[in-house]
């Protein structure tokens, strides 16, 4: 080891970061438990926030319970041959009955927090009115619940479930305008308790996929040119939801998004490549992620779309781009960029070879280094002040063993080698704060239904018994030594 700089070996951060183990440049030796800590090891900062992410519509069930609306989730999963074998989130993970249990499975892990979101239609059943008083008084038992437990809550406030009562859907502006009163009314009830809220999640994902490629609901194919309108809607939204926060929560209050923009890893690690991945993130994401972060629209992006470019009013893009306490991302796959000088854009975008290694998610290429470059490029293009991965994880090949184990290796290794350049981001410095696991426990996974699972909780969902598969035994071991071993 002699030779090598505490940098280049990962202790940028300072000895008193480290664990005691680790101090000066000791060879490996092997620790009391067995792991051999050397210098270098990967640790975590202290502090370092480890949560487990779920949403709504994915565990509650309890569709028709307590007033709660239908939403366009609920049609789209009752229509005939949108959701693989027919399945619904009728029941999904029952956690609206369920989630003492389940707080007792995030006790048990060790972590910090948990990301759950609420379900607007039971706040407002037909999207807009009279609040439901017996679905806000869910959310207050599960957020003292978590507190009771010493578990931070991080709230979203709209996770897709959107109810199917508002006219036109986000085609509609008025859509989101009723999303701001939504947000309103729960930063209002939750905030002398909450202290974390994310206005939407994914905007891709309720937009383009609900409107334009009709994979997910309301499983429209409309035209680019309305789509394009979809889209500003849904950034108004996120705009509006940030304004009904802040002006109805208490001082102190933290504001973001979980959003999941394209992200792209330089081919080789080189200056031209690195300013090449990172303008594609820049000009990929213009009609999400780069205006809310800039509160404009790329020429690029509106030369691009003509005469189908989004109609926008006065005021919009102000509100669109509004200052953000800080910057989630759901982090999965992304593609590798090469710097091309001969292309107008400057790169070129390197297409996933069709045999590349992947989960059984047929979009869920293995691509573990988008975690640090999906930071690293947003920390430079942004200067975000807090960032958080809101969402990271796989469906895996999972069995259930004979003794009722889930031994996900797969798994594992996902999140190990995903998890080793989040680990290169916090050692670099980049403003991250925490990390939290898609899914706590398996679920109802949209378009594929039961059919890939997420879960570090195998979900038996014929007796809703839920089982710590081996990365959940595994990520708790990381939370305790909140390092990788
Ligand atoms: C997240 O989306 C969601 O927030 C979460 O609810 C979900 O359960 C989890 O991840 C796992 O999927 O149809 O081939 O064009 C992940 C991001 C973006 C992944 C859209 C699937 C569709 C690929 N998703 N993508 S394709």
């Amino acid at each position: 080891m002699t030779g090598v700089s505490r940098r280049e070996l990962g202790l940028g951060l300072g000895a008193a970061a480290l664990g005691s183990t680790l101090g000066g440049m000791a060879p490996a030796q092997t620790q009391v438990d067995g792991t051999r800590a050397a210098a270098g090891d990967l640790t975590f900062p202290p502090g370092f926030l480890w949560g487990c992410a779920t949403a709504s519509y994915q565990i509650e069930g309890a569709a028709k319970e307590d007033g709660r609306g239908p939403t366009v989730w609920d049609v789209f999963s009752h229509t005939p041959g949108r959701v693989a074998n027919g399945a619904t989130g009728d029941v999904a993970c029952d956690s609206y009955h369920r989630y003492p249990e389940d707080i007792a499975l995030l006790k048990a892990l060790g972590v910090k927090a948990y990301r759950f979101s609420i379900a607007w239609s039971r706040i407002f059943p037909e999207g807009r009115g009279k609040p439901n008083q017996k679905g806000v008084d869910y959310y207050n038992r599960l957020v003292d619940g978590l507190l009771e437990a010493g578990i931070a809550p991080h709230v979203t406030m709209f996770h897709w479930d959107l109810p199917a009562a508002l006219p036109g859907g986000w085609q509609n502006r008025d859509t989101a305008y009723a999303f701001g009163d939504y947000a309103a009314a729960m930063a209002g009830r939750l905030s002398d308790r909450v202290k974390d809220f994310m206005t939407v999640n994914e905007l891709v994902c309720f937009t383009d996929l609900g409107y334009l490629v009709g994979g997910k609901a309301p499983g429209l194919k409309l035209s680019q040119k309305e789509a394009n309108q979809v889209r500003h809607h849904g950034v108004l939204a996120h705009g509006l939801g940030v304004q009904a926060i802040r002006a109805n929560a208490k001082a102190g209050t933290q504001v973001g998004l979980a959003e999941n923009p394209s992200i792209y890893v330089p081919a080789i690690e080189t200056p031209e490549h690195i300013e090449a991945a990172k303008k594609a993130v820049r000009d990929s994401n213009a009609m999400f992620l780069t205006a809310i972060m800039e509160g404009r629209y790329l020429e690029s992006y509106l030369t691009a779309q003509g005469a189908d470019a989004p109609k926008v009013q006065e005021g919009d893009m102000k509100l669109i781009g509004a200052p953000l306490d800080f910057l989630s991302i759901n982090v999965y796959t992304g593609k590798m960029v090469r710097a091309d000088p001969s292309s107008p854009q400057g790169y070129a975008i390197l297409p996933t070879p069709r045999e590349a290694p992947r989960m059984p998610s047929k979009w869920l290429y293995l691509t573990p280094e988008v975690i640090y470059w999906g930071l690293r490029s947003i920390s430079e293009l942004w200067r975000p002040k807090a960032l958080y991965i809101s969402e990271n994880g796989c469906s895996a090949d999972d069995k259930v063993s004979a003794d009722g184990k889930v031994y996900d290796t797969d798994r594992v290794m996902y999140l190990r080698n995903y998890m080793t350049h989040l680990q290169r981001a916090a050692r670099e410095e980049l403003p991250i704060k925490g990390y939290f696991v898609w899914s706590l426990m398996d679920n109802f996974e949209w378009e594929d239904g039961y059919t890939k699972l997420f879960g570090i909780h195998h979900v038996d969902f014929k007796t809703q018994k839920r089982t710590p598969k081996l990365s959940a035994d595994w990520y708790r071991e990381l939370v305790r030594t909140n390092r990788l071993v």
